[in-house]
């Protein structure tokens, strides 16, 4: 396959992740071609991706494609690409949260929204589940400004603060409907508050929950327990097979050691994830505010206010999460979200163009001497 040699692209930070923004209309329209397009941009498959800008881990082999949005009910439109680092894969399964808090910026920047004098609110609909956000950020002056005083755990520095809220959800909470199942013989509630998660409690898996990411993917009898939870989980939870699929997540849960409202590890869903995804913590929040879930007797609920403190690897991240438990004023009983906020912050880091790995080579002859060793001397 072919395609552009060169591609503009802007790198970004978005949250505790940093991934490659694209205008849809600088990338091919036809899927395949788009992703080997991405596949030779982000440097995959290798585990180094040496030769392109991925950064050799999940949280750091992203995409994002922008565009304006055809309904007037949304700003842009946003579909979120996770590159596969070590096989030769572009998967739109998941959304990503934490990408999601450069697109507004990044949409300004490029001329797809006006921006207010002061700040500016940027509808987006967010193309991979069909459900929408609406961030807000400082514009002083029609000008994007990345600088600010907001921090976030798993990021050094301070810069502007990004503010995503996510209006009710459409899709119930509960895949499966209930609170509570047994998968694999593990206690698990199966949850869906943007990106579908199981939750485990820490201790059914033999773990506290507190190890550091490094000692937890280096235990292969967890992750082998973890990959069959999940490959039972993905039908479950009305998502097929998961063989190959980014979802769901894992997050496992101990009680919470720095004031917050739990502990978690969550599995992305093989590598461990150095803090939490932003939809992670979202489909956590909600799962440990649902009466009767694993969570009961492992997380401690503020007695006010929305606000969730969930405890990870690398410090905590506050979401603000209102239920609809469902129940007696509620014929159907299906719990949903009704609303869901959180703040993160986004810096762009560079902003040109890229050129893509070619596209491969045709396999060369095999030695007339036979054989085909990859030695410098054919
Ligand atoms: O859950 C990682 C991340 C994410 C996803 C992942 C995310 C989210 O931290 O909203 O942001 O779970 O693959 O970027």
């Amino acid at each position: 396959m072919t395609g552009p040699v060169e591609v503009r692209c802007t790198l970004m930070r978005g949250g505790t992740s940093k991934g490659a923004y694209f205008l849809a209309g600088d990338l091919p329209a036809e899927p395949a071609a788009r992703d080997d397009l991405l596949l030779r941009i982000m440097g995959s498959p290798d585990p180094r991706q040496i030769d392109g800008l991925g950064g050799a881990h999940p949280l750091t082999s992203k995409v994002a494609v922008v565009s304006a949005s055809d309904d007037p009910a949304y700003d842009v439109d946003y579909l979120f690409l996770q590159v596969v680092v070590d096989r030769p894969e572009v998967t739109d399964r998941q959304n990503c949260g934490n990408i999601l808090a450069g697109v507004g910026p990044f949409a300004v920047e490029r001329g797809l929204v006006a921006p207010g004098d002061r700040e500016t609110s940027v509808r987006i609909r967010m193309l991979n589940t069909g459900e929408s956000a609406v961030a807000t950020f400082p514009t002083p002056g029609g000008r994007v400004d990345h600088t600010g005083t907001a921090e976030i755990a798993g990021v050094p520095g301070t810069a502007a603060a990004v503010v995503i809220e996510f209006p009710p959800g459409t899709t119930p909470l509960l895949p499966t409907g209930n609170v509570r199942d047994t998968v694999t013989g593990i206690p698990v509630t199966l949850v869906d508050n943007g990106m579908p998660t199981v939750l485990i409690p820490a201790a059914a898996l033999g773990v506290t929950g507190y190890e550091s990411p490094a000692e937890l993917e280096a235990d292969p009898a967890l992750a082998d327990r973890l990959r069959e939870l999940r490959l039972a989980a993905g039908p479950l939870m009305g998502l097929g097979d998961v063989t190959s699929a980014t979802v769901p997540k894992l997050s496992l849960l101990a009680p919470a050691r720095d004031g917050g409202a739990v502990a978690t590890r969550t599995f992305i869903p093989v590598r461990c994830h150095t803090s939490i995804g932003v939809l992670g913590a979202a489909s956590v929040a909600a799962g440990l505010r649902l009466p009767g879930g694993v969570a009961e007797g492992i997380a401690r609920l503020p007695a006010q206010g929305d606000r969730v403190r969930v405890e990870h690897p690398t410090g905590f991240l506050d979401i603000d999460v209102d239920i609809d438990a469902g129940g007696p004023g509620d014929p159907g009983g299906t719990p949903t979200a009704r609303r869901t906020a959180v703040v993160r912050t986004a810096r762009k880091i560079f902003d040109g163009t890229v050129f893509p790995r070619p596209a491969a080579a045709p396999t060369p002859p095999a030695h007339p001497l036979g054989g085909n060793d990859g030695s410098a001397a054919r």
